[in-house]
């Protein structure tokens, strides 16, 4: 496989990362708004400015990015300025560039031309557009292009996350340096990571200022976040630097000394059902009529006597672990649920009942099969969760007849709504393992490849 673009920046980035102990790079867009005709010592004193930030944030900053709010105040020579009192501090032009490919070229060559580390293009312009400035990245001696997949602001969301596996798909067909993933929204730069893989650098902006927490991105996967104003207008941006630098530096020892416990726990999930056959990849056509390229079959495991004990020790240690969960009696979701909640009531000898999804009808035509008290608190349990209907209903039925619902319990949660449904009626959705990070779980075990991974997961985001 042929390398990405930008291998010295690549190198460089990890070097700084490991001198300064840091994961962040600076936004550095301090500017001050220069009249037509303001005098020239008016530049000159802004761009003295901008060398003292960058020399006094310098020892806590993997990089600098500089943006058109500097440049187009100074000029590209700021660039050359800052490298005058910072030689080894990467520069990265964040000029989103999104014109033809001609146009693209001439704004790579100034950019390069001026001293600049690597440039941010937007990913929507289509491979031509961006391939003209991978051309002029080799031209001045492999420098980095970074490319804009998903961006962290609201308005992200319209138009441009949904093309995010798309985006990302291109930047690793380009062989691009890096790539932008929200800061705002980790768990989307999880999403990335899988996509892209391991070698392409995930930068994350939004973080401070736009609402990102510090180093969760890096723990979501990022490489490096990217912060601004919550740097350069602090009373001591040096400090609060040197505090971001240790947040993100430490989130990512964290996320590479190994996996959390919860990974663990899913990785355990995730490979029981594939032991089993429970889970199923390729091409399928749904009850719906809709094609999907997995399929759930929880049905089975109680056909594996070992693997359901071993799927109820797993229901137990997640309750054990989320004690907010507390409940009275189990109620099984016909009919998949019904064994689940079987099993689980055993195990922890609590009570069980059924929730009929049609009334009985003769008798006392009543939907609660089993005892339940009024006020007693219940937990719904079932196999799987999509949009949720089936939950919805037991639930009503389970209120119906005097009883608290506020927890529903699944073994594996498709992410198709049902969690939103359910929070509509005040129901909290809680599932052993989500299905995106199952198919993480069985890629990092290589029972998927690359390719299904992200097929697979592109497919989730498409439906969500
Ligand atoms: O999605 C993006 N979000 C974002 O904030 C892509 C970006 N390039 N940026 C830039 O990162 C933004 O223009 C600014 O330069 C920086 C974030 O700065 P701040 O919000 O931390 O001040």
């Amino acid at each position: 496989m042929t390398k990405l673009f930008g291998q010295a920046f690549i190198k460089a980035l990890e070097e700084r990362t490991k001198s300064t102990q840091s994961r962040v790079i600076h936004a550095m867009d301090i500017a001050d708004t220069l009249p037509p005709g303001a005098p020239d010592s008016a530049r000159r004193n802004l761009v003295e400015r901008a060398c003292h930030h960058a020399a006094a944030v310098e020892p806590h900053v993997v990089a600098l990015k500089l943006n058109y709010p500097l440049v187009l105040a100074t000029g590209l020579e700021i660039a050359h300025h800052i490298k005058m009192v910072a030689p080894n501090l990467p520069l990265i032009a964040d000029f989103k560039v999104a014109d033809i490919d001609n146009t693209n070229a001439w704004i790579a060559r100034h950019t390069y031309a001026a001293g600049i580390d690597a440039i941010i293009v937007q990913g929507f312009i289509g491979d031509d557009a961006i391939q003209a400035v991978l051309d002029e990245a080799r031209n001045y001696g492999d420098r980095g292009v970074i490319l804009v997949v998903d961006m962290s602001h609201p308005g992200s969301l319209q138009f441009i996350h949904p093309q995010t596996p798309k985006l990302a798909k291109l930047a690793v067909k380009l062989k691009v340096t890096g790539v932008i993933s929200p800061g705002t929204r980790p768990p989307h730069v999880r999403d990335i990571r899988t996509w892209v893989g391991p070698d392409t650098l995930v930068l994350a902006p939004g973080v401070g200022a736009q609402g990102g927490k510090p180093g969760s991105a890096i723990a979501a996967g990022a490489d490096y976040e990217i912060i601004g104003r919550s740097i350069y207008q602090a009373e001591d941006p040096a400090q609060i630097a040197r505090e971001f630098a240790k947040q993100t530096f430490q989130a990512g020892e964290k996320r590479d000394s190994g996996p959390s416990q919860r990974e663990v726990f899913i990785h355990n999930v995730a490979l029981l059902l594939d032991d089993v056959g429970a889970i199923k990849f390729g091409s399928f056509t749904l009850a719906s009529g809709k094609k999907s390229p997995y399929y759930i079959d929880l049905r089975i495991v109680p056909s594996f006597p070992d693997a359901f004990s071993r799927l109820i020790d797993l229901f137990v240690e997640w309750l054990a672990e989320h004690p907010k969960v507390s409940f009275d009696r189990i109620a099984g979701v016909p009919t998949a649920g019904i064994s689940f909640a079987t099993a689980l009531s055993q195990r922890l000898n609590k009570p069980m009942l059924y929730v009929r999804s049609q009334p009985k009808k003769y008798g006392r035509q009543q939907r609660v099969e089993g005892i339940l008290k009024k006020g007693d608190e219940v937990l719904v349990v079932d196999d799987l969760i999509t949009d949720g209907g089936s939950k919805l209903a037991a639930a009503q039925s389970v209120r119906d007849a005097g009883a608290k619902v506020s927890d529903v319990l699944v073994v594996v949660d498709r992410e198709q709504g049902g969690a939103d449904q359910l929070a509509k009626e005040k129901l909290t959705l809680h599932s052993l393992a989500p299905i995106t990070q199952i198919v993480r779980a069985l890629f990092a075990e290589k029972r998927l490849s690359q390719e299904e991974t992200n097929g697979i997961l592109a497919y989730i985001a498409e439906d969500q």
